[in-house]
C-alpha cells in the first residue's frame, strides 16, 4: 500500500500480544443460548442434535487450525488449547479471538443446516459466539482449567436432569422444581432421580455427564511436537503445522479430572 498523508492513523491501533511460551486457551460461548435453545425448541435438558452441531463445528475448527491440540466442550461452549509454543497470528489476541468466534459461528450455521434440515435459521435469531483468550503459565493450571469446565458440566447436567425430570415427568411447575432442588447436594439429586423417576444417573449418556473432548492424537509421532519453536525457521514451523494437520483427531467422552488422562497424553501440554 502506498504511503499517504492519512497513514498516521495507524499509530492509533493497539495490539495485545499474548505472552510467549505459555498455554493459550480460547473459549467460545453461544450468545443468548438460553433464548436460542427455547426458540428452536431444543430437547431438555440435552438436545443430542444441537450438541452434534457444536461438536462438528469444534472439530472442523480444530481441523482448520493445526495449532489446536485439544478442545473440550459442553452446552453452548468450547475451549480450545493451543500448542504451547505456537505463533499463530503472532499471538495477537484480537486476531485470535475474532478468528475463533467468527470461525465457530460460521461452522455452526453450516452444520446446523445439515443436522436440522427442517429447522431453518431465522435471520432474526442467528447463532453467534463470543470468545476470550486466557494465557496460563503452567501445565498444572491448564489441567485445572479443563477440570473446572468438566466439573461445571457435571454440576449443570445433574441439576438440569433433576430439574427437567421434575417438570416433565413430575409435573411440577419450574418454580416448584427450583424450590425442591434448592439447597440439595449431588447425592440428594442422585437419590431423587432414582427414587422418583427410576433413573440411575450413572447410566446417563457419557456425553451429557462428561462433555466432549477432541484431541490431536500425536501418540505415534511424539517427536513431532518440538520442545521449543525458538530455533525453528518459518519454513520449519509451516512444515510442522502441515504434519499436525494430518494427525487424527479423536473424540472422547471421558474423565479429564484424573491425572491419568494427562499422563497418557503428555504431548498435549508440550
Ligand atoms: P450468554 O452466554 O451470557 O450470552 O447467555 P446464555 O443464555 O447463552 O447463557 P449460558 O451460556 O450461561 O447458558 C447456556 C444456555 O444454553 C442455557 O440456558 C442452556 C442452553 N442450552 C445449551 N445446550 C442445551 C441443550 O442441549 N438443550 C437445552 N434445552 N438447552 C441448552
Ligand atoms: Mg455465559
Ligand atoms: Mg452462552
Ligand atoms: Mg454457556
Ligand atoms: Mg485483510
Amino acid at each position: 500500500m502506498a504511503n499517504s498523508r492519512f497513514e498516521y492513523v495507524r499509530t492509533f491501533e493497539r495490539e495485545n500480544i499474548l505472552l510467549p511460551q505459555t498455554h493459550i486457551i480460547i473459549r467460545i460461548d453461544g450468545r443468548g443460548f438460553h433464548k436460542f435453545s427455547s426458540a428452536y425448541e431444543f430437547q431438555k435438558p440435552n438436545d443430542p442434535n444441537a450438541l452434534k452441531v457444536m461438536n462438528l463445528s469444534a472439530q472442523a475448527l480444530m481441523k482448520s487450525i493445526p495449532d489446536v491440540m485439544m478442545a473440550y466442550g459442553d452446552s453452548d461452549e468450547y475451549s480450545f488449547l493451543l500448542r504451547k509454543n505456537c505463533d499463530l497470528f503472532e499471538r495477537r489476541e484480537f486476531k485470535l479471538i475474532t478468528a475463533f468466534s467468527s470461525g465457530f459461528s460460521a461452522y455452526y450455521q453450516y452444520y446446523w443446516n445439515i443436522v436440522f434440515p427442517n429447522k431453518p435459521l431465522s435471520v432474526e435469531r442467528l447463532p453467534t459466539f463470543d470468545a476470550r483468550a486466557v494465557v496460563y503459565p503452567s501445565d498444572s493450571i491448564v489441567k485445572d482449567y479443563f477440570r473446572w469446565r468438566q466439573v461445571d458440566c457435571h454440576i449443570n447436567n445433574l441439576y438440569n436432569t433433576s430439574f427437567w425430570n421434575l417438570v416433565i415427568k413430575g409435573h411440577l411447575s419450574p418454580q416448584e422444581a427450583e424450590n425442591k432442588l434448592m439447597g440439595t447436594v449431588s447425592s440428594d439429586k442422585n437419590e431423587l432421580l432414582f427414587k422418583e423417576f427410576g433413573i440411575n444417573y450413572n447410566d446417563e449418556p457419557e456425553m451429557y455427564k462428561k462433555g466432549t473432548v477432541f484431541i490431536r492424537d500425536v501418540r505415534d509421532t511424539l517427536d513431532l511436537v518440538p520442545n521449543s519453536d525458538v530455533n525453528l525457521s518459518k519454513r520449519q514451523v509451516e512444515r510442522l503445522r502441515g504434519k499436525l494437520r494430518k494427525v487424527t483427531i479423536n473424540e472422547l467422552h471421558c474423565d479429564i479430572i484424573k491425572e491419568e488422562f494427562w499422563n497418557k497424553r503428555a504431548w498435549l501440554l508440550k
